[in-house]
């Protein structure tokens, strides 16, 4: 029997990571017509030991809102299905070439590139299988398919990264403007990254509201919630970037600088850039007051972000 009471962000994920792991196993077992090998690649890169910050999100988000956590259990695999569909393309030569990630080699380093795209591409396309499949009323599901797909589609997940091509010159004809401003790259940054990385964290908590039945008010909370979180992240993911180790980060660090990226910590300094996380972190927080009593977990989480070293 699962326990479904813990307040701190830690207990909570002790308690529902394993739930997550065993639903993300049974959502790709694929009939025989998927190879063994590409199985292999799928499962390589989906059971890897992730965060499962965003199926956590979701689940939380579910509580929050006075839902059944395990209603939310469909929703988490999805998003966390296409979290890892995008941390495998981004990971290709093409994108951020890169050989780490979550401390094993990366999928196309272990399977080559064919077969790690082809892995990404199922990923993505069984997130919405298990949303059509999994989840009960068609209503809820039909909602939360269409919200999913908005925010990996073109105009924000997808979207972000072609932005973030664009501005690393991988793009042709689109190099960003040579005399931007500082105030100017910063308003770029936060674009982006409001797209890349924001617009996933907040569908994770959407579709946790959706799966507890939320009303309008409730999902206003979790938008506001999620807008300041996802940015704290990517200050965060920024800042670690720097002064993170591999070891602990599971992938290779000090990598933006030596590519000259747009980042926080290269516009706005390394204190700056750790003050913003921090009142950001606080206004997330505030912003989850009209939720009621079952909010411990967000909050934590809130603080985890902050606090993060991996
Ligand atoms: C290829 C469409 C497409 C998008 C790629 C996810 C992404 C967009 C890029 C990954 C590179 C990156 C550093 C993104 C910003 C922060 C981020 C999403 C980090 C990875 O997420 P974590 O830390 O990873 O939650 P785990 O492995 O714990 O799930």
């Amino acid at each position: 029997m699962v326990q479904a009471s813990p307040t701190t962000f830690s207990d909570f994920a002790v308690t529902w990571r394993p739930r997550i792991d065993t639903a993300l196993a049974e959502a790709v077992r694929f009939d025989a017509g998927c190879s063994p090998r590409l199985r292999e690649a799928i499962e390589y890169s989906l059971l890897a030991p992730g965060k499962r910050l965003r199926p956590l999100l979701a689940l939380a988000a579910c509580r929050a809102c006075g839902g059944n956590v395990e209603a939310a259990l469909p929703a988490a695999c999805a998003v966390e299905m296409i979290h890892c569909y995008s941390l495998i393309h981004d990971d290709l030569p093409a994108m951020d070439d890169d050989d780490l990630r979550r401390g094993r080699p990366t999928n196309h380093k272990v399977f080559g590139e064919g077969l790690a795209v082809l892995a990404g591409d199922a990923l993505l396309t069984a997130a919405f299988e298990v949303l059509a499949t999994q989840i009960d009323s068609p209503e809820t599901a039909v909602r939360c398919t269409a919200e999913l797909a908005v925010a990996a589609g073109a105009a924000r997940l997808i979207g972000g990264q072609a932005d973030d091509l664009a501005e690393e010159g991988k793009v042709p004809e689109a190099a960003p403007p040579a005399n931007r401003t500082n105030a100017q790259a910063l308003a770029q940054l936060e674009a982006i990254h409001r797209r890349k990385t924001g617009a996933m964290l907040l569908v994770s908590l959407r579709l946790g509201g959706h799966a507890a039945g939320a009303s309008d008010e409730q999902l206003a909370a979790l938008d506001a919630y999620g807008e300041r979180l996802g940015l704290t992240f990517q200050i965060m993911d920024d800042l670690l970037d720097v002064s993170g180790s591999q070891e602990s980060m599971g992938k290779r660090v000090g990598k933006d600088a030596a590519r000259g990226k747009l980042t926080f910590p290269g516009l706005l300094g390394l204190e700056e850039s750790r003050q913003r996380a921090t009142v950001l972190t606080a206004e997330a927080i505030a912003s989850l007051a009209p939720l009621g009593s079952e909010v411990e977990v967000l909050e934590d989480l809130a603080r985890y972000v902050v606090e993060r070293n991996h």
